[in-house]
């Protein structure tokens, strides 16, 4: 049911909302009331669609699914809404009619950086997805009060400010104080017999807190359906007489939902991680039993209509919190109620990295939620009674859900779970072999890949606009309905014409962006030079420093030879580093202080620059990318557990300079090799240097003249303004051991990128490579991702006829 409004409704509608909200004429108010006043017009405008969405997926008893997840990274909302409503256009027009400018109103937006990174911005990807081939799907999160943290640079330092994306409230929004529900922490719990003859939890001195749903409208494409992202914030229950509330148990409250944490993907032990883990699990769980309860009779029947998904560990205790609604609350049996939830809960792992596979102290849950951890415990002996006898003590006690004095919350996942997925082929696979072995070993069956994917509705149709008119004047509107379709441009990979005209969508896109930089940064780049660009968390196995030891070999190169032919490059970087990750603070300072001697180095002048963005975001996310020519995806191989920048630049036309990692390996399949710059150690040549625990830095070192002085460099004061930093990175790699292989890779990386450089000058032939990276970014849909979701691990309908949706 798309909404018709004209361009004259709009602006009508338009006036009277700057009117009604700020009591002003439209060229009177600020741009930022000029964009209240616009998202609160959008919202109306959707908010039909969004209870007959809701309504309807009631009326007809569809299969809903929940998708929790402690982090949700949706950056801006307006021009995504617009373009899902059909709007876009038609608002820009009207706002030209008033003299303004759309690009400009939606500037006003505050990014909602409620993520860290990719783990995040899948979520947001998915609710995207979701309502857009109308399957009934609904996140569930933390209406975090701070997101991640703003990142400036301080004389080179990484600086951590406070990420206040609601002092100006957020228009898109709706609090449902109706629909509150109350999250019991704390106090001491035994069990009574009840009169019925069950067991009943009686609770003393508990902590009561009330978890208040905030509601947004995720606008499903041409408004197929609309469905609602559910993000709760704490407060104070209204039973507690507010006189008596000392500042201490008000503070406790607040801090629940105050910060998003921001270690991406390590274990981080804090006390209060773990209370907004049970807070927004056990809200959602409630929440959604509620409303169950009030359109099915049998609770018995909730996994035939309700599916819950735990998207990484951090929501793992919906599983506890089913098992005790049905079984405390409900009176159900143990055994019904643990096949209800199992059949209720999946799971999906993001990543590999052994340290990340969170644990929790026994004791901190038996303080924090002690009903929860008696049902673990529960849970834990029924696990050991059941597989004893069926499998080897040994295997059992490792994988069982508690052990070595901890909940292990992967492995309750799984075991609480009908579907394990890793979301990238590689990823899956190693799941199986490796990080979660002993599980595959009982339940192979539970096991599968999904491999992400990525809204091409905001990283194309809207953050690309001249691209993908272009693609529309070839192929029509189909692609962006039926996203493989775009392999329709193969079509057109040796028509000349069409070839100068992708060419100039790129120039022009890197035009704006280096004009972005300009303002930005007053550093001016060389708009005909290769644009190399790294983006995603400041991670050591993500490898920035291998990109910066190039980087370095080049000015090496530079100032050996300045006359030499040169093919110019910016590099550029954007990345947030954990406030508590040395030595990823470490690589950015380095990094700012290569950039600040090459910059600055008249002999390199326009050969060389190294930009990096300060506080990477979505938004800023949608400025680089169009711009893009070399994605830089250069992780230990077996590390990455899919990476979704490779495929949202490929999409722009970038090329891969990339290990065969995660879904690095299915980019190049789908383009072809042939299309990309492929280097480095694979997986089982990594896995090989484990086994047999002979890789030597030290040789690596030694056998590479140009190796040595990138990294003498970094010790020996060549590289002004480096303290400390120097060495951490230069220890990390020789008398660490160079735990991810850095220097393993260097020597074959340095020839990719010199072929790059090379490549790069025949414009043609780089053009055409880059017409097959789009061509082949259809299958990277997230459309279809959500779609295979649904079909083999939700069993969930949905609206949408995905004709090319391949199983
Ligand atoms: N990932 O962003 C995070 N945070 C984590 O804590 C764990 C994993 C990333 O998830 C993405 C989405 O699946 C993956 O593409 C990426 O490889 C992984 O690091």
């Amino acid at each position: 049911m798309a909404n018709t409004v004209t361009k004259k409704q709009f602006i009508e509608d338009y006036q009277n909302e700057i009117q009604s909200l700020f009591a002003e004429d439209v060229n009177k108010a600020s741009v930022a009331n000029q964009y209240h006043a616009l998202a609160q017009l959008v919202k109306r405008y959707s908010n039909r669609q969004w209870t007959s969405s809701i309504k309807k997926y009631d009326i007809d008893k569809q299969k809903q699914v929940y998708y929790f997840s402690i982090e949700f990274l949706p950056g801006r909302y307006l021009k995504p809404n617009l373009l899902n409503m059909n709007f876009l256009e038609m608002v820009r027009e009207g706002l030209q009619d008033l003299g303004l400018d759309l690009d400009v109103i939606a500037e006003q937006e505050p990014d909602q950086g409620l993520g860290n990174g990719g783990l995040g911005r899948l979520a947001s990807d998915f609710m995207d997805s979701m309502p857009s081939i109308g399957l009934a799907a609904h996140g569930n999160g933390i209406r975090y009060r701070y997101g991640l943290f703003r990142q400036v640079f301080v004389d080179g330092y990484q600086s951590e400010l406070p990420d206040d994306w609601l002092r100006n409230g957020n228009d898109w929004e709706i609090r449902r104080e109706d629909h509150a529900v109350v999250v019991r922490f704390g106090g001491n719990v035994y069990l009574q017999q009840t009169e019925s003859g069950h067991m009943e939890p009686v609770y003393e001195n508990s902590e009561d807190i009330l978890a208040v749903p905030y509601d947004n409208a995720m606008i499903g494409a041409g408004e197929l359906e609309t469905n609602n992202l559910r993000l709760w914030s704490a407060e104070l229950p209204h039973s507690v007489d507010n006189e008596y509330v000392t500042p201490e148990v008000r503070s406790r409250v607040k801090a629940i939902c105050r910060d998003l944490y921001p270690d991406d993907s390590t274990y981080d032990g804090r006390i209060l991680r773990l209370r907004q883990e049970y807070f927004f699990s056990s809200a959602g769980i409630q929440s959604i039993v509620r409303h169950f309860l009030d359109h099915h009779d049998d609770i018995t029947e909730l996994p035939k209509y309700v599916a819950v998904h735990i998207n990484d560990t951090h929501p793992t205790l919906v599983i506890p919190e089913l098992m005790r609604i049905l079984v405390d609350d409900m009176g159900i049996d143990w055994e019904k109620a643990w096949d209800i939830t199992t059949h209720t809960m999946t799971y999906t792992n993001h990543t590999l990295l052994a340290e990340a596979l969170e644990t929790w102290p026994i004791d901190a849950i038996k303080t924090e939620i002690p009903r929860i951890y008696q049902i673990i415990d529960e849970i834990n002996r029924r696990f050991f009674m059941e597989m004893q006898g069926k499998f080897d003590d040994n295997l059992i006690t490792s994988i069982a859900p508690i052990g070595d004095g901890s909940i292990r919350m992967a492995y309750l996942a799984v075991i609480g779970s009908s579907s394990v997925n890793g979301v990238a082929p590689l990823h899956s696979d190693l799941l199986q072999k490796d990080v979660l072995k002993g599980l595959y070993a009982i339940s192979p069956e539970k096991f599968n890949n999904k491999t992400n994917g990525i809204a091409l509705r905001r990283y194309v149709h809207e953050a690309n606009e001249p691209l993908a008119k272009l693609i529309d004047s070839k192929l029509g509107k189909v692609w962006r309905d039926q996203p493989m379709a775009i392999d329709g441009l193969t079509a057109y990979a040796d028509d000349d014409q069409f070839l100068q005209e992708l060419a100039k969508v790129k120039q022009a896109n890197k035009r704006a962006f280096a004009k972005f930089i300009d303002d930005k940064l007053d550093i001016q780049i060389n708009t005909d030079a290769i644009f190399d660009v790294q983006i995603k968390r400041l991670h050591a196995y993500k490898r920035q420093v291998l990109h910066l030891f190039y980087i370095i070999t080049e000015y090496h190169r530079i100032k050996a030879n300045p006359k030499a032919d040169f093919t110019p490059r910016v590099h550029i970087f954007g990345a947030k580093a954990a406030p508590s990750y040395y030595y990823a603070k470490s690589v950015i300072k380095v990094i700012n202080e290569v950039a600040n001697m090459i910059n600055n180095d008249p002999e390199v002048g326009d050969k060389l620059k190294v930009v990096f963005i300060p506080n990477y975001s979505v938004s800023i996310a949608e400025k680089i990318i169009p711009a893009a020519d070399i994605s830089e995806q250069i992780s230990t191989a077996g590390k990455e557990a899919s990476g979704t920048s490779n495929m949202k630049l490929m999409a722009n036309g970038a090329l891969l300079a990339a290990t065969l990692d995660g879904a690095n390996i299915d980019i190049i399949k789908a383009a072809g090799r042939e299309n990309e710059y492929v280097f480095g150690l694979t997986t089982a040549e990594v896995y090989k240097y484990y086994e047999n625990n002979d890789y030597s830095a030290q040789a690596e070192y030694d056998r590479n003249p140009e190796l040595q002085r990138v990294l003498n460099s970094l010790i020996d004061g060549s590289i002004p303004n480096i303290q400390s930093e120097g060495w951490d990175i230069h220890d990390s790699m020789l008398r660490d051991n160079d735990q991810y292989f850095v220097l393993a890779d260097y020597a074959d990386y340095v020839k990719t990128q010199d072929q790059i450089s090379h490549d790069y000058l025949d414009k043609k032939a780089w053009t055409k490579k880059s017409l097959a990276n789009i061509a082949a970014s259809g299958a990277f849909s997230s459309d279809y991702t959500v779609a295979r979701y649904a079909d083999e691990i939700w069993h969930a309908p949905y609206a949408k006829d995905l004709q090319l949706l391949d199983k």
